[in-house]
Formats: C-alpha cells, sequence, structure tokens
C-alpha cells in the first residue's frame, strides 16, 4: 500500500534514527557501569540519565503519540521528564541501571519502527514528510552532543578515539562584506526543521562585515597576552563580575606551564594548544570581551544566518552556505567523525556565495541575539522545546560543532545556551557595522 516515493522516505528515517542509535552506544557502552551512573559534572546528567530520557521520548512521541499505541512504561515518566528535576539531582533519582536503560531504549526503539512501517508519513503534522521521526531522531542527536561534552568533562584516560580533523591554512580576506538589505530568515518550507525556525520571515539587515573563518586559538592566544582577562573595560559588567568569581584566566580546559607554552585537554588527552584552530569552549561573555578587544562586536542572529545563507546572485536564502544539498565530509566537520574543529581553511567546499567559512560544524558560534521566536512563532508540538526559553537568560548559537549530526544542523538551525557555559563546543567569529553608502 505504500508509494515508491513514501518508501524511500521511510527508509531515510530508518537511517537517521539508526545512526542516531548507533552514537548513543558509541558513546555509552564505551564506559562501565560505575561510570555511565556518576556525574562527572553538576551542570550535566549521569550518562544513564540521558540513555533512558532518549527512551522514553521516543516512546511518549512516537509509540504513545504517533503509534497510539498503549505506553510502555509510563512509571518512567516523571523521572526522565528534564523539567521535573534538576541536573543535579538527577544522580538522586531511583535511575534504570546501565542494562535495563539499554533495553528499555531498544524496546521502545523496536516499537518505534514498527509505529513508522504502518505510517502514511503523511496526514497530521506529526507525521508529514516523517516530522515526528525526524524531531525525535534530532533529540537523540542533541543529547548525544550532550553526552559528548559530558566525555569531555569527564576525568580519567580517553575512551572515545577518532582520526584528527583535516589540517588546513587560510588565505583569504580577514573579513567579507555582506551589503545591506532583505534576506529571508527562517523557514517554512524544510519539513524537518523545528518550530523555533519558523516561520520565514523578512529581515532587511544593513551592510556589515563578518569574519571569514571563526576566531582561532592564535588571535585568542592575543588576546590573553594583551591582558584581555585582566582589563575589566573589555568586559560586560556581568562578565566581568563572573569571570572575576570564577577566577577564569583562559577558555574552558586549556592550562599554562611554567614556560609559558598553552596546553588543552580533550576526552582525556592533553596536547599543546594548535594556532590554526577554531578556540573553544569560551562562554559568551569571553567571546564578547574578544570582541570588544578586537574592536568589532560579535554579529547579530540575522547578520550570521544572511552570511550562512543568502545568494545574492539569485536574491534567495539556501538551506546551507555552499547551497540546498545535505552536508558531505568535504563541506563541514560535523557528526563527531574527528573530535575536533579543523584547521581554519580546511572547509573551501563548504564556503559562502560570499566567501564566509566554516560556518557550518567544527565550532557552535556565539551570537549576540538573546532567544526570542520569530514573528508568527508557533510552538510544535510542544512548547517546553523552545518556547518556555524565550526571553530568559540565553544567547542564540548557530553552525553546530563538530559533535553535531548533520540531522540536526542546517542554516536556520538555532541553538541557544546561557552566557556563562562553556562546556559546550562553543566558539564564535567576529563582525563590525559598515558605513552605510549614500
Ligand atoms: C537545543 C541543545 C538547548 O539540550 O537543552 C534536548 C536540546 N531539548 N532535549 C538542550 C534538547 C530537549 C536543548 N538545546
Ligand atoms: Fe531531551
Amino acid at each position: 500500500p505504500h508509494s515508491a516515493d513514501t518508501d524511500d522516505l521511510r527508509s531515510r528515517i530508518a537511517a537517521v534514527l539508526t545512526r542516531a542509535r548507533d552514537r548513543t552506544r558509541a558513546l555509552t557502552d564505551c564506559l562501565d557501569d560505575t561510570e555511565l551512573m556518576a556525574q562527572h559534572s553538576r551542570i550535566m546528567s549521569p550518562l544513564v540519565w540521558d540513555l533512558a530520557h532518549i527512551g522514553s521520548q521516543e516512546e511518549l512521541w512516537l509509540v504513545r503519540d504517533v503509534g497510539g499505541r498503549d505506553p510502555l512504561r509510563p512509571d518512567l515518566d516523571d523521572m526522565y521528564d528534564a523539567f521535573k528535576h534538576a541536573r543535579s539531582d538527577r544522580p538522586a533519582l531511583p535511575l534504570l541501571d546501565p542494562a535495563a536503560a539499554r533495553g528499555y531504549a531498544a524496546t521502545v526503539r523496536d516499537k518505534a519502527l514498527d509505529v513508522l512501517d504502518h505510517s502514511r508519513l503523511s496526514g497530521n503534522a506529526l507525521e508529514r514528510d516523517g516530522f515526528a521521526f525526524a524531531m525525535i531522531a534530532q533529540h537523540e542527536q542533541q543529547h548525544d552532543e550532550t553526552m559528548l561534552a559530558t566525555h569531555q568533562l569527564r576525568a580519567g584516560a580517553a575512551a572515545l578515539t577518532a582520526p584528527p580533523a583535516p589540517r588546513g591554512e587560510y588565505r583569504g580576506p580577514v573579513e567579507i562584506t555582506v551589503p545591506a538589505g532583505p534576506f529571508a530568515m527562517g523557514t517554512d518550507t524544510d519539513p524537518w526543521a523545528l518550530d523555533n525556525e519558523r516561520p520565514a520571515h523578512v529581515v532587511d539587515v544593513p551592510a556589515f562585515a563578518i569574519d571569514a573563518v571563526p576566531v582561532t586559538n592564535a588571535r585568542f592566544l592575543e588576546f590573553i597576552a594583551d591582558g584581555g582577562y585582566q582589563r575589566p573595560e573589555l568586559w560586560t559588567e556581568r562578565g566581568w563580575a563572573h569571570r572575576t568569581a570564577e577566577g577564569i584566566t583562559a577558555p574552558r580546559f586549556w592550562e599554562r606551564d611554567t614556560d609559558g607554552t598553552w596546553w588543552r585537554r580533550r576526552f582525556g588527552t592533553t596536547a599543546a594548544v594548535r594556532p590554526q584552530q577554531p578556540v573553544v569552549h569560551v562562554s559568551w561573555f569571553e567571546a564578547d570581551a574578544f570582541a570588544r578587544w578586537a574592536g568589532r562586536r560579535l554579529p547579530t542572529e540575522a547578520e550570521w544566518e544572511k552570511a550562512a545563507r543568502f545568494d545574492p546572485a539569485a536574491g534567495r536564502s539556501r538551506r546551507f552556505p555552499w547551497g540546498d544539498d545535505d552536508p558531505t565530509p568535504d563541506r563541514a566537520n560535523l557528526g563527531q567523525r574527528h573530535l575536533e574543529p579543523a584547521d581554519v581553511g580546511a572547509y573551501p567546499a563548504g564556503a559562502s556565495p560570499l566567501g564566509v567559512q566554516q560556518l557550518i560544524g567544527d565550532v557552535w558560534e556565539w551570537t549576540s541575539s538573546e532567544f526570542h521566536g520569530y514573528p508568527g512563532f508557533a510552538a510544535f508540538p510542544y512548547r517546553e522545546y523552545s518556547e518556555v526559553f524565550f526571553g530568559g537568560d540565553y544567547r542564540v548559537l548557530r553552525g553546530g560543532s563538530f559533535g553535531t549530526d548533520e540531522v540536526a544542523c542546517r542554516g536556520t538551525f538555532r541553538n541557544w545556551d546561557h552566557p556563562i557555559r562553556r562546556q559546550i563546543f562553543s566558539g564564535f567569529r567576529c563582525a563590525r557595522t559598515l558605513p552605510e553608502r549614500r
């Protein structure tokens, strides 16, 4: 009873769900039960909570809601509801042990795939184009990135390995001019875009210049050497108060030895800071202070998206900087293929029409914007995905990191976090307003 088109969509969805589960397993099968149950940081969940929470959300949305099937484990709903228990309180819950959590997630997956087999992938908005299935795959991948950040926070020997990111050298202009004018921000047409990416709306953006590549460790070291962490005038009042209270003098996971060499610890391995890689593990406050030191500012979210999506020749917004096609390994450093950002200049095939590089992948990029709904926003399918965070103490990040899967990364995709956060794979690039041409 299925058409060939629907069968193709069904197998694409199954592949995206399977890729997410393979990653979840890679991130959890490499640690023993004690490490999975432990809390590696007060701001993160025990990994075993993420594992069962992934299963619980899939049960709620795919098995119960889309499939209309009976609940499997209604007794777990409360424990794995992120809004019921703060991360710091989760270790004290009577969590499923790792074997039970794996078993639960696997049972849910079997049922969800059966629901997929029976779905027409059309009709209501949850099933149309397989939205709910794609939303759940994105949810699992978002937790996989969070679990990767937990790995980064955990002490001890390396548990994950990956080949190094591609090397490169950037030789083009420092900044790229984006001419003034309107562009379409957000989307109505990307079938798997989440509610906060919608609806598409025209934004008129004054002329600006934006860095061609993310800010590198080399540049960030100049900020440090120039006393960037000692000069309150470079920081916002809140940023300075936080910096001082926490004694922050370098990006997270960095340490300077007695000869003045900077080292960084990444997933249990220590190596010298590589000058040509984008800086990562900086807070919004650090990014903002650097920009002020450089005589620049962070881009707004609209500027970032225009630089990433606007095609001046066609006068339209693309899905990605390089066009509408999905990411490939030569276009962007995504998907935990490499457990580090790549040198700037390593992805010329991922450039935007105007020549801005590495907007997608490598490091999430802080923008100056707070997190709000677009004009005409409608929560779908639940207010707790984005709407409850609008207007909170958050800044928007764009573009995805080496830890982000391509299913959860597009030119329109919006991430957000508190401005003090730096356990995420966060970097930035700078921008400046250009004088108006008359
Ligand atoms: C979009 C990354 C901010 O991790 O808090 C996971 C994603 N939402 N489960 C988060 C999410 C519900 C969310 N971020
Ligand atoms: Fe979640």
